[in-house]
């Protein structure tokens, strides 16, 4: 006898939603496929497959700002997220096969499965087993408003909606900048109008910081408060409850470690997601009885979703769909250059050409990485010359042991600049630029005197 299938999509449902909710977020970059073709091989045991489908509604909406509030009017971009399991014992996991035709104006970018793994490339196929159920698969639709077709040909054109996100929130930190060790603590408030069930996220799945930055911050889990249902140190920490009307804070200590001589301003992404949804998808039923496989087919105007089997399946439009408001992240890094202009002082009336400035990196960088073309001088905030291209070298001057690289600016223009503003007396100089694309500064003190 076949197991109702409508009651394996609550059950898959309790015990997937969280874990769920990781893979899609790890699952950042857009992807559209437009032909996918799943199919099962025949089994012996064909009457006790059961597999089905689930569409995802998700609304997101990203901001710079740190705070949304209940009644402003957002423009939600709509995406799609589409996913099946097959049952437990259902079949072995070589009898499982989905294949992609990627071909196409869009790029297939990547597989979730198998908790916590991104499959890179199309050709790779298959996920699972994990504790609860032996195979899961999904894909990822995201479509961007510049995207002129709709994935879903049953689905509703629409891809942004103006509405109300129903809640408000905001984030914030008592510290963003970092030049030493340090920890952050971020507080997520939200403004909850009406009962409704939540997941606020600090950080994302994809991790807290992006790859390849000088710096890393690690979640303290035992600092989160309320206890969260989930935390994962380099990546977010995770709270799904229900919250009653009124306001709800949320907060965990977040250890910052610049690497040495490098300055980080760092604010993590939180995300706060509203569920379900009370609205349902043009064209699809909700739920519904089971439909045999061989029927299910979605038409889409970039190629056709061809579901194929004799198994049972299930499918339902309006699931797991969720209202996101994500704050993105912030993050930038200076390394601390040292900096010594020469002269050390500098009469208004001198007539000569170049004024000098050595600059010395942190011992893990490079000054043979500077773009001299980057190098500025600066005063208060304000460009006053830029570096000549020649001369410039890298030597020792100091004989310190520490790589220099030796630029030249126009001492004319510094002299101009200083008179225009009144200066005299000591001068704090800034002179900054790039070192291998990542922004570099550091100061000296000048002394400007007349005559
Ligand atoms: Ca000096
Ligand atoms: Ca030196």
């Amino acid at each position: 006898m076949k197991r109702p299938a409508i009651a394996l999509v609550g059950k898959c449902a309790k015990n997937y939603r969280v874990k769920i909710r990781i893979i899609v977020t790890m699952l950042t970059v857009a992807l559209l496929v437009p032909m996918a073709t799943i199919a099962t091989a025949a089994s012996e045991e064909a009457d006790q497959r059961l597999l089905y489908i689930v569409i995802e509604e998700h609304w997101g909406y990203l901001t710079d700002e740190s705070s949304v509030s209940p009644d402003v009017v957002l423009p939600f971009r709509v995406d799609w997220l589409l996913w099946g399991n097959i049952a437990k014992d259902s079949l072995p996991i070589s009898n499982f096969k989905i294949t992609l035709d990627s071909r196409g104006i869009q790029e297939f970018t990547g597989w979730g499965g198998g908790w916590g793994i991104i499959h890179k490339h199309p050709d790779e196929w298959l996920y699972g087993p994990d504790e609860t159920y032996d195979y899961n698969w999904w894909l990822w639709y995201e479509i961007s408003p510049e995207d002129a077709l709709h994935p879903f040909l049953h689905l509703s054109s629409t891809r942004i909606i103006e509405e109300q996100p129903g809640f408000g929130a905001t984030r914030s930190v008592d510290k963003m900048i970092f030049s030493e060790p340090g920890i952050q603590h971020v507080t997520v408030t939200v403004e909850v109008e009406e009962t409704m069930e939540f997941m606020i996220e600090i950080g994302s799945g994809g991790g807290l910081v992006p790859k390849d930055v000088p710096f890393t911050a690690t979640i303290l889990g035992g600092t989160a408060n309320p206890t969260p249902q989930m935390v994962i140190p380099e990546a977010l920490v995770l709270w799904r409850l229900e919250l009653e009307p009124g306001v709800h804070e949320f907060s965990v200590d977040i250890k910052i470690v610049p690497e040495e001589g490098v300055r980080v301003v760092f604010v993590p992404e939180v995300s706060i997601s509203r569920f379900p949804i009370k609205k349902s998808l043009p064209g699809l039923p909700i739920t519904s009885n089971s439909v045999t496989f061989e029927d299910f087919k979605i038409l889409t105007t970039l190629g056709d979703v061809t579901f194929s089997s004799s198994d049972v399946v299930t499918w339902a439009g309006d699931f797991y769909s969720r209202v996101r408001v994500i704050f993105r992240p912030m993050t930038a890094v200076m390394v601390m250059a040292t900096i010594d202009i020469d002269p050390d002082t500098l009469r208004l009336e001198s007539k000569g050409k170049w004024i000098t400035a050595y600059i010395e990196l942190p011992h893990n960088w490079n000054v043979a990485d500077i773009d001299i073309m980057t190098v500025e001088l600066l005063h208060g905030g304000e460009l006053i010359t830029r570096a000549e291209e020649h001369p410039a070298e890298i030597g020792d001057y100091d004989s310190d042991g520490i790589l220099d690289l030796m630029v030249k600016f126009d001492m004319q223009a510094l002299i101009e600049y200083l008179k225009r503003i009144g200066a005299e007396g000591d001068v704090e100089l800034t002179v900054k630029g790039l070192v291998a694309g990542t922004p570099f500064e550091g100061t000296d003190m000048i002394k400007v005197i007349h005559g």
